[in-house]
């Protein structure tokens, strides 16, 4: 007996912003219904474009990214790319296009476990849809994607399953402070004093959210020789499948910097022979904040640095400077990582983007109840620099906030925190279950009106979109 499979893609639809506004252009099937595929075309369209045009002069460059986003009114959920076709007849001289693949909102994990491949024959049909064809030329562009999705879901085994599992590892020699740095994360201050050398391996999950698509697992692996050994001889079991590295090097320890960043590279090659290329997070721990003008620490950074950067054309790699007394190090590094587990990265940016710009602010932060930085936006390096040098202070202030959070204030403004600093705005966001934080430095005059203003519309697509952060 045959049972007909059952097909997971349901609709795609590709869309434009003409003249008529957002319009589906080409979508499949062929039958989908009017309001369906109009309701598709606004959502994407409008989360690309905010809800102004492009302005002439205004850059293009550099939107393309991908989000899975809800439609809870059609029970589907949409990996969509979003693009921008250079038009010198529109407005802007480009139009805001999108891709938008949808399937059964119950079967979201299929995007989350599939992104790679989804990315690359996506990117790929929209490159070709860059060549300005004809709608014909467009149609049978959009057929080939069709196929290409359709063959590869009938290869997948399992494409309807449930849970998408992450896996995020700790390592560096022992003593390096990997536990210390995640006691320190949580402000779980008074056991850092109590740490052991890890055993083995020591497994805790990570909650962004109450309820999130994923389980992301924390591997905090034991750097004892017997144990780095054993990972390393047994990297199937340790490094397969992992999502996100961190690697830990002591700063102060001068004698075995040498020792450890030979650890990174039979790591990272263990990491090439199993053909695992994770984002790598590389942190120089325990840079004191009394040590920061110390010669030997200077050197010692450089030399790491430099070794570092040598694996950076096979890896990702960031580094960050790090220590347990500076909270904000370990909160920008930390987050950095989690971030790059959120397949809606760009998409929350973009949000954050077009927000600063209504508002009129150098730099956003996104922040969940536990400071935990969700996605950031900065007009310049140099307001990021400004942000980040003014950012100990924002430790203080949240804690301020949230004592201010029990007078039910959503509101606070300060100002001259510190010389760099103009002003920064503290905006709670309710998003159903939990907190969300705004965080807004504003280098020029602050119109608090602009932002009540500006509010509502972010608000509903945060509210929306962080169903889908992870
Ligand atoms: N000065 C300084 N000391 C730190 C820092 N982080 C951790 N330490 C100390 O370094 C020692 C080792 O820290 P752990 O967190 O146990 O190191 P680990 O990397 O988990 O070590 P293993 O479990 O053996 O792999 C402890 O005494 C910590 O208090 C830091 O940022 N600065
Ligand atoms: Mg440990």
């Amino acid at each position: 007996m045959t049972e007909m499979k059952r097909e997971i893609i349901k609709s795609i639809v590709y869309s434009l912003f003409d003249d008529d506004g957002p319009t589906p252009i080409i979508y499949w099937p062929e039958d989908l219904d009017e309001s369906a595929r109009l309701l598709v075309a606004m959502k994407t369209i409008s989360l690309l474009m905010g809800d102004s045009v492009y302005q002439n002069g205004t850059t293009i460059e550099g939107i393309n990214y991908f989000g899975i986003l809800p439609f809870p009114d059609l029970k589907l959920n949409g990996l969509t790319y979003f693009f921008l076709i250079p038009d010198k007849a529109a407005r802007g001289n480009a139009k805001a296009a999108t891709i938008t693949i949808l399937i059964e909102e119950t079967n979201k994990i299929f995007f989350y476990e599939n992104m790679k491949y989804l990315r690359v024959i996506i990117d790929n049909t929209a490159t070709k849809i860059l060549a300005r064809n004809t709608l014909e030329e467009n149609k049978a562009i959009m057929n080939q994607l069709k196929k290409d999705l359709l063959e590869f879901t009938n290869e997948l085994k399992d494409p309807f399953s449930i849970k998408r599992q992450l896996k995020i590892l700790f390592t560096g020699l022992d003593r390096a402070g990997k536990t210390s740095f995640l006691l320190a994360v949580k402000k779980r201050y008074s056991e850092i004093i109590k740490t052991l050398p890890t055993k083995g391996v020591s497994r805790t999950e990570e909650k962004l959210f109450e309820e999130q698509n994923s389980q992301i697992s924390i591997w905090d692996l034991g750097g004892q020789k017997k144990y780095r050994e054993k990972f390393l001889e047994q990297g199937k079991v340790y490094l397969y499948n992992v999502d996100l590295l961190f690697y830990f090097i002591d700063v102060q320890d001068t004698e075995r910097i040498k020792e450890s960043v030979s650890l990174f590279q039979n790591i990272l090659n263990s990491l090439k022979n199993l053909d695992e290329f994770p984002p790598i997070v590389v942190c120089i721990n325990k840079f004191d904040p009394d040590l920061k003008k110390s010669r030997e620490i200077k050197k010692n950074i450089e030399y790491i640095t430099n070794e570092i950067g040598k694996s950076s054309h096979t890896f990702f790699i960031k580094i960050f400077q790090t220590s347990i007394f500076d909270h904000w190090s370990l909160i920008s590094a930390y987050s950095f990582g989690l971030s790059r587990l959120s397949p809606n990265r760009e998409l929350f940016r973009n949000q954050l983007r077009l927000f600063s710009d209504k508002v009129n602010s150098d730099a956003i932060l996104l922040l969940n109840e536990n400071g935990i930085i969700l996605s950031n936006y900065s007009k310049s390096d140099i307001a990021n620099k400004v942000f980040e040098i003014s950012a100990p202070h924002f430790t203080t202030l949240y804690k301020t906030f949230k004592e201010f959070k029990i007078l039910k204030k959503d509101f606070i403004v300060t100002s001259g925190i510190s010389e760099q600093s103009k002003k920064i705005v503290f905006q709670k966001i309710n998003v159903d279950n939990y907190n969300l934080y705004l965080l807004l430095f504003m280098e020029k005059a602050l119109r608090v009106e602009k932002i009540e203003k500006s509010l509502p519309n972010l608000t509903k697509n945060l509210r929306e979109l962080i169903k889908t952060y992870i």
